[in-house]
């Protein structure tokens, strides 16, 4: 009994340090998974962006919500860029494998403007908001330049 524990928690501890890269059965699942991510994330973003935008009235506390879940997304899709994630139904660059520095670059900036976005929301002031959803769409829209294809 005592063997058996010690040996699923030798199991778990592999698991849990093993690079997220190898969490993935099959490269095509790393790719459907960082999409998944990214498309909550987009969605989530763009409820923001309406009342950036002045299409959908401010609510402050909604405006929270939704920040939070993109911030939570936005930590997701990096760990499934992997090597041999570069083919299949994808828009990615190759690029990203290239120059991954300039790629973890991208994926940082958004990430910590997306922490602002999430903290310009909880301050309730609407002018706040804009400055920071324009900022975090910037660099959205900086990494697909960069790095996605059209
Ligand atoms: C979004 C979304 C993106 C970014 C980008 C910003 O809402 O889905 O990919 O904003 O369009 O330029």
């Amino acid at each position: 009994m005592k063997i058996v524990l010690s040996f699923a928690l030798a199991a778990a501890a592999i698991t849990l340090s093993t690079p997220a890269a190898a969490q993935f059965a099959k490269p095509e699942d790393a790719v459907k998974y960082r999409k998944s991510a990214l498309t909550v994330m987009g969605a989530h973003f763009g409820r923001i962006g309406a009342m950036a935008t002045g299409k959908v009235p401010f609510d402050a506390k909604l405006a929270a919500e939704n920040a939070d879940v993109v911030v939570a997304m936005s930590k997701l899709p990096w760990s499934a860029f992997g090597e041999g994630t570069d083919k299949g139904d994808t828009r990615a660059k190759p690029d990203i494998w290239k120059e991954p520095a300039k790629f973890k670059d991208a994926a940082d900036k958004m990430q910590a403007e997306v922490i602002k976005v999430a903290a310009a929301a909880k301050s309730g002031n609407l002018e706040t908001l804009k400055t920071a959803f324009g900022a975090a769409g910037g660099t959205c829209k900086g990494c697909h330049d960069s790095f996605r294809k059209d």
